[in-house]
């Protein structure tokens, strides 16, 4: 397995939107893992490939207390959502150290199929319904910023470029 390097916002390559998988074969299998190991070790509680500058429609979650039940979801489409919203105080391993509220649909069902191709849906709610959300917006070449202000935005890239170059120096 290994580390993958993960995309800081606003990397140009996080816009990129992401295309479907069409092949379920080892190579698919070992994204996956990489993805995993890259996300506990973050730590994160999901990853979008579009995070590690792969842009297929691939993600992985793991919400659980003990961070050992990991999802993956290759392909995945929202296909009901929730008219209830709830905010959550999001934070993104490409925005790292920033966590802002977003208003998104408390509860959605999604269909997706597994690293072998078959089809299987999900109702997700609580932090699964917000981290299957904010993925797929990676996927979409989305980060949560973009829901934010332009003020908020400009601040945020603004400290991370300042962040960048003391790492630098
Ligand atoms: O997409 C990402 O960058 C991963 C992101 C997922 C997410 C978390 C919370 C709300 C929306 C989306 C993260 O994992 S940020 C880090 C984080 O939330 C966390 C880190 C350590 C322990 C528990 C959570
Ligand atoms: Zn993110």
């Amino acid at each position: 397995m290994a580390l993958l390097p993960i995309l800081r916002y606003p990397d140009p390559r996080l816009k990129k939107v992401a295309t479907p998988v069409t092949q379920f074969d080892d190579k698919l299998a070992k994204l996956t893992q990489d993805m995993a190991e890259t996300m506990y070790a973050a730590p994160g509680v999901g990853l979008a490939a579009t995070q590690v500058d792969v842009h297929k429609r691939v993600i992985v979650i793991d919400v659980s207390e003990e961070s050992n039940k990991l999802m993956v979801f290759i392909n995945p489409e929202i296909i009901q959502t929730s008219a209830e919203c709830k905010s959550y105080d999001e934070g993104c391993l490409s925005v790292p150290g920033f966590y802002e509220a977003v208003e998104r649909p408390a509860t959605v069902k999604v269909r997706a199929q597994d690293v072998k191709g078959e089809f299987f849906e999900m109702e997700c709610d609580e932090l699964l319904a917000v981290c299957i959300q904010h993925e797929m917006d990676h996927l979409n070449g989305k980060v949560f910023v973009e829901y934010l202000s332009q003020l908020k935005q400009t601040r945020i890239k603004t400290k991370l470029k300042k962040r960048e170059k003391e790492e630098q120096a």
